[in-house]
């Protein structure tokens, strides 16, 4: 079944979704914002073209080796060129928010210096389709992608990477400001400063501790540069950042390993959200000489966020370590629950404590910004995806978060991870996190049953048992 239009949100009798909404359902407020969520590189494709510079994904997946399956973000969902399908599909499916991301070396093929319009724009085009498809377009500055020419002089550990950053935002900001409400800094910074600079599993590769603690500092005074530099251009901008975070669960009832559960919640939810918010790194972990804190760090760490956007995925159980000489704990994914086709395990309550926690302890308006699952259910003979799987995580998920807006929780939007399937970084193609099936060979879409189901909980408001 290929994607036409308004085909996608109709009800699917089978599976009673056209049914009127009943009391037991996960109801959500009027005016929540449904959508999907997507990454530049993940995506697009062109890598070289209308000006693009090379990117360190570009560079890193051409490396061999690195990537499963040598593949490479060359081509991916070939998005560059049918944005505006994609964008069908969302309309198609009720979506009221659309999170994409720039690729910085479309805009500065360099990082900084001449501005290649070309790439400006591609998403100015973007932008404009999803506000005539009624889509709230929310655009993340960087996810992942830095320009290679910034890697050579260093990369997020170098501290002249906070002004480079501040002045791409800028640019972006000066450009889409009128057109774009909701910008998030960064992608998981946590995610690229930890896999990119500490383990080296993530471009550019680099497997180093010392390089990673002062990426995330860098990258913590660089939001707060760049959020300064767009406030002063985008007055009324919603601007936030997505941050991963998991639920820590410590091990035993132990003192040790619930203060080392404390201390991977410092690390791992809240290291770019409470330097932001207070000047200050969160107490349970601050090795401030190794990130090569300043005086005066403290002021331009500062960020007075408007929003602030959840990943969930997984929790993790925490035990203390000794040996683990940085944090001092060793945390893991608990395989207590079903896993997905990538290993990890479903468990929807930690969407429900996760957002809680952080709704309690800052007091922002929340949106969900990435939670989805790899399954790799193929088309079957008919031509339709029966992902069931996927079906069933998401209204497990979207029924413990309406169980937190009920207990307070002020969310108010919810992106699956992803639209499409697409480059799934170290794994290649191999793991499929889309609502809509991507052939990879010859780009065709088809909306998954997940998806189907998705857009009529977007259409309902509600989510039924
Ligand atoms: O695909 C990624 C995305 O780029 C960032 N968050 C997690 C997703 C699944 O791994």
């Amino acid at each position: 079944m290929e994607v036409t239009g308004a085909e996608a949100a109709k009800p699917k009798n089978s599976t009673g979704l056209g049914a009127k909404p009943n009391a037991s359902e996960a109801q959500f407020p009027a005016n929540f914002l449904w959508g999907t969520a997507t990454a530049a590189y993940q995506i697009e494709g062109a890598w070289k073209e209308d000006g693009k510079g090379e990117s360190i994904w570009d560079r890193f997946a051409h490396t061999p080796g690195k990537i499963k399956g040598g593949d490479t973000g060359d081509v991916a969902c070939d998005s560059y060129h049918r944005y505006r399908e994609d964008i069908a599909i969302m309309r198609a499916m009720g979506m009221k928010s659309a999170r994409f991301s720039i690729a910085w070396p479309r805009i500065l093929p360099n990082g900084t210096g001449a501005v290649n319009d070309k790439g400006l724009d591609f998403y100015k085009r973007y932008v404009d389709a999803l506000l005539a498809a009624g889509i709230r377009p929310s655009c993340t500055l960087y996810h992942w992608d830095l320009p290679q020419a910034l890697q050579d002089k260093g990369g997020w550990p170098n501290r002249d990477m906070a002004g480079w950053f501040a002045d791409y935002a800028a640019i972006v900001t000066k450009a889409l400001g009128d057109r774009v409400t909701a910008y998030a800094i960064f992608n998981e910074p946590y995610v690229f400063c930890y896999c990119g600079y500490g383990i080296g599993v993530h471009a550019p590769g680099i497997a180093d501790m010392g390089q990673c603690l002062k990426a995330a500092h860098v990258a913590n005074l660089a939001q707060g540069d760049a959020f300064r530099a767009m406030r002063a251009i985008a007055p009324n901008a919603q601007i936030g950042g997505a941050y991963n975070m998991s639920p820590a669960v410590p091990a035993t009832d132990s003192a040790e390993d619930r203060a080392a559960a404390e201390r991977m919640h410092a690390v791992n939810n809240i290291f770019f959200i409470e330097p932001a918010l207070t000047g200050a790194y969160p107490k349970a972990f601050a090795p401030l000489e190794q990130m090569g804190f300043q005086p005066g760090d403290e002021t331009r760490l500062r960020a007075a966020l408007d929003w602030i956007g959840i990943n969930y995925y997984f929790r993790m159980k925490v035990r203390a370590d000794a040996s683990e000489k940085m944090m001092g704990y060793r945390a893991e994914i608990p395989h207590e629950g079903p896993l997905t086709h990538f290993g990890w395990e479903v468990w929807p309550q930690g969407l429900y404590d996760i957002v809680t926690r952080i709704g309690r302890d800052y007091h922002l308006p929340i949106e969900i910004t990435e939670n989805g699952c790899a399954y790799a259910d193929p088309p079957g003979r008919d031509g339709t995806i029966k992902d069931g799987r996927r079906t069933a995580y998401f209204r497990a998920h979207l029924t413990e978060l309406a169980r937190a807006i009920k207990d307070g929780a002020p969310v108010r939007g919810y992106h699956a991870w992803s639209l499409l399937d697409n480059f799934e970084w170290g794994e290649g193609y191999s793991q499929r996190f889309g609502l809509v099936w991507v052939d990879f060979r010859h780009g065709r879409r088809i909306i998954k049953d997940s998806g189907h189901w998705y857009g009529q909980v977007a259409a309902m408001g509600a989510v039924q048992p």
